[in-house]
């Protein structure tokens, strides 16, 4: 993370994909992704880069993927638009990422889902053991590896507000419930909006169906590597009353309305 944040140079035409882990970073980098390349990758190939590689080979993550161990590569070689990811909360993202023009779009989710995503992804992963019930009570307290999870998803939704130009806030169950229009807000800020005859050819359906959780679990690549599958497991809004006791998720929903009070964000996170 220093190391990114030391020499990261953003240049104005970046795209810088920003999430609090599990809120949706695959499936933002699938649709970016797709979104951008649409002319340079016909949807409907059996060639397009979202059959053969998974969304993280094709848009890394800063702190993880590229300045990794100190090291420092050269990304001036890379054409614009250049898209990058980070799990970096808004006050720690590196000074050439604010002064530029470059665009950040912020993926935010339910933090009761975001919880249990995570872990049930860590229980798979690392097989750490760790119960839920002690992973509940860090959350709860806000330890996490990126720090709280109201303080990461305020830092990028007050950012939003101040510059709308320059950081999208979106949300999952938003993507969920409404992929089309989403998926147009998205091509509309990257300033690459659908034209008419795009809408008609259904480009827009291409772009959900092949980014989609059904189409990219059932991939190859994605069913074939562990590593890839952990990525895809049941993508449902609401799957946290499976896991947590009434009297968690209602200790939990106290905690994050305490915390976004007054800020004007909310999570639907009724039973
Ligand atoms: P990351 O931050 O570690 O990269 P991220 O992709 O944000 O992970 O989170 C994975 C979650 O997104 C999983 O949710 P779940 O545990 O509740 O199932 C995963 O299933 C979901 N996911 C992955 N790809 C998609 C997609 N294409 N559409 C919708 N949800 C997806």
């Amino acid at each position: 993370m220093i190391s990114f944040q030391q020499h990261f140079q953003a240049r104005n035409a970046d795209i810088i994909l920003s999430t609090f882990p599990k809120s949706g970073t695959t499936w933002l980098k699938a649709l970016v992704f797709a979104i951008l390349n649409r002319t340079r990758y016909p949807l409907n190939s059996d060639s397009h880069p979202l059959i053969n590689s998974n969304p993280h080979d094709l848009v890394p993550t800063l702190e993880l993927n590229i300045y990794k161990k100190d090291k420092c590569p050269n990304l001036k070689q890379f054409h614009d638009p250049r898209i990058f990811a980070t799990h970096a909360g808004y006050s720690m993202l590196p000074r050439s990422i604010l002064d530029s023009s470059c665009r950040i779009i912020y993926i935010c989710r339910n933090p009761l889902d975001q919880l249990i995503s995570a872990w049930c992804f860590f229980q798979k992963v690392y097989q750490d053991g760790v119960a839920l019930e002690k992973v509940f009570e860090l959350a709860c307290e806000g330890v996490h590896n990126y720090g709280p999870f109201w303080d990461h998803v305020l830092g990028y939704w007050e950012a939003s507000l101040k510059k709308p130009g320059k950081i999208l806030f979106l949300k999952y169950e938003d993507l969920k419930r409404d992929i089309t229009s989403q998926s147009k807000k998205l091509a509309d800020f990257l300033g690459f909006p659908f034209s008419q005859e795009e809408e008609q050819l259904e480009v827009i359906d291409d772009i959900s169906t092949l980014c989609s959780f059904d189409t990219m679990k059932e991939m190859e690549v994605n069913k074939t590597s562990a590593q890839n599958s952990n990525y895809f497991r049941n993508a449902k809004v609401g799957d946290w009353t499976n896991y947590l006791t009434p009297s968690m998720a209602q200790q939990f929903i106290k905690v994050n309305e305490e915390k976004f009070k007054g800020s004007g964000i909310t999570f639907e996170m009724d039973c």
